[in-house]
């Protein structure tokens, strides 16, 4: 440590305490050792939470028309070499303090970018081994790295899909450089996410198009490569987003992605896969438990970025996690999964510019893990009651499961298709697609009368 001193000196290590006061910086639903009905496993593993460094300790929320607000008081250090040890002190006090078990960060969250590739690379190698230090002194542990390709003017026109080669290599190197970095700390997985790989000028692109997707291509298929020579055993996950800070991000949403990669040949590897964010499906204007369903039907969903927007705002607002019943789907399918057995729930979330008092980041947190293990519960006791499952796999879907449905899925003629549009058509009964009782039903669990 560089010091001993405590960053967020008002604040204890937060307990599960349903029963205190009101107003008391505590957990009132999520409990790590809980073990959620009809699954074995506990709350602490199947929301494997985890905290960011560029919101948690870097953002100081300034927004496009005013600076900063928060204090940051770890920010004033002599030199930019303490500054980033002050911001991986404070980051890791976040952790301890919240049982929060995982981190991540960016190259240039918290080692300072040098006048040379090779000063960066020296910043970063004293960064991780101070990471490191953390990391063994506390128990906790690096959910991803990646690169910020986004902040510096270099990036302005693009990384992998850019218009210069020099700025494609000083982009792969810096991923080279993290991914070992990222091995190093024994992160589980690599983003990539690409805000600035989009379009911009219509008439700048239209010749090009299909040349940068396939310089996009061989980008990520250097990284996986690489990943597979140092033997990374995490895997690439890339971030879909719409749009901000470009117009039109290439990968804008997962069905978007999924195209992508599957045209670079890049779908097919093992270890790609799917890092979601709730606030960028709400840009492409998709519900997040569609993207999510979505990535399950590929079989790539591996991480996921909590947060969630505002639909009054068109831009990415990353506020913390507050909001129930858009999170029970979604756990109506991790609770399938066994939780995101290779993946995280990174809260890629921060406060609001009105929000000054060091506790805030503590409410935000908190509210966030909160939330999602009340959806977590709501949803495994919709599960382990059935009537969802009744309603959907026995009536809407429940013609599937008849011997036409059989002969359909295992390959029918075109004779035997015409004969069964003769034979059925053509007026079909059909079962109700039952949209208000699922909405009560969701409601009676969240809400249970009596
Ligand atoms: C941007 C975003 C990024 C990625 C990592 O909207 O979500 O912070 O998660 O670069
Ligand atoms: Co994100």
């Amino acid at each position: 440590m560089t010091s001993q001193k405590q960053w967020f000196p008002g604040v204890g290590n937060i307990p599960h305490d349903p029963k205190a006061k009101r107003g008391s910086l505590v957990f009132r639903h999520f409990n790590p050792t809980e073990v959620v009905a009809g699954t074995s496993k506990t709350l602490g593993e199947l929301l494997p939470f985890g905290v960011v460094a560029w919101h948690g300790v870097c953002n100081p929320s300034a927004d496009m028309f005013g600076r900063g607000t928060r204090p940051m008081p770890w920010d004033e250090a002599p030199d930019p070499i303490t500054k980033g040890k002050q911001r991986c002190e404070a980051l890791f006090e976040l952790m301890v303090k919240l049982g929060v078990d995982y981190y991540s960060w960016h190259n240039y969250d918290l080692a300072p970018e040098g006048a040379t590739l090779k000063e960066s690379h020296k910043n970063l190698d004293t960064i991780t081994d101070f990471l490191a230090e953390l990391q063994a002194a506390t128990g906790k542990k690096l959910a991803w790295g990646t690169c910020d390709h986004f902040s510096h003017p270099r990036y302005r026109l693009g990384v992998a899909t850019g218009v210069c080669p020099k700025v494609y290599a000083y982009g792969l190197s810096e991923v080279f450089k993290m991914l070992e970095i990222t091995m190093r700390l024994q992160g589980k997985n690599f983003v990539l996410w690409g805000g600035r790989e989009g379009m911009r000028q219509i008439m700048s692109i239209i010749k090009r198009l299909a040349f940068v997707l396939e310089n996009y291509g061989r980008f990520g298929n250097s990284v996986c490569d690489y990943a597979d020579e140092i033997g990374f055993d995490g895997k690439i996950i890339y971030e879909p987003k719409k749009r901000e800070p470009s117009k039109v991000q290439y990968q804008s949403d997962v069905a978007a992605t999924l195209f992508l990669l599957q045209q670079a040949g890049l779908l097919q590897r093992e270890n790609v896969g799917l890092n979601l964010e709730e606030n960028h499906a709400g840009l492409a204007g998709l519900d997040f438990a569609y993207e999510v369903a979505m990535a399950r039907a590929a079989d790539k969903l591996i991480s996921i970025d909590a947060n969630e927007g505002d639909p009054l705002i068109g831009w990415d607002v990353d506020e913390f996690s507050h909001t129930v019943k858009k999170l029970i789907p979604v756990m109506l399918m991790l609770l399938e999964d066994g939780g995101l057995p290779n993946g995280n729930l990174a809260f890629d979330a921060k406060l609001r510019r009105e929000s000054t008092d060091p506790k805030d980041i503590f409410w935000g947190i908190i509210g966030a893990m909160d939330t999602w293990s009340i959806a977590t519960k709501v949803a495994a006791q919709i599960r382990s009651e059935g009537v969802l499952d009744d309603i959907v796999e026995e009536s809407i879907y429940a013609e599937w499961g008849t011997s036409l449905g059989d002969r359909i899925r295992s390959g029918m003629t075109k004779d035997a298709i015409t004969n069964a549009a003769h034979r059925y058509g053509p007026t079909i009964e059909l079962p109700s697609g039952s949209e208000e009782r699922i909405n009560v039903l969701i409601n009676e669990h969240m809400f249970p009368a009596g």
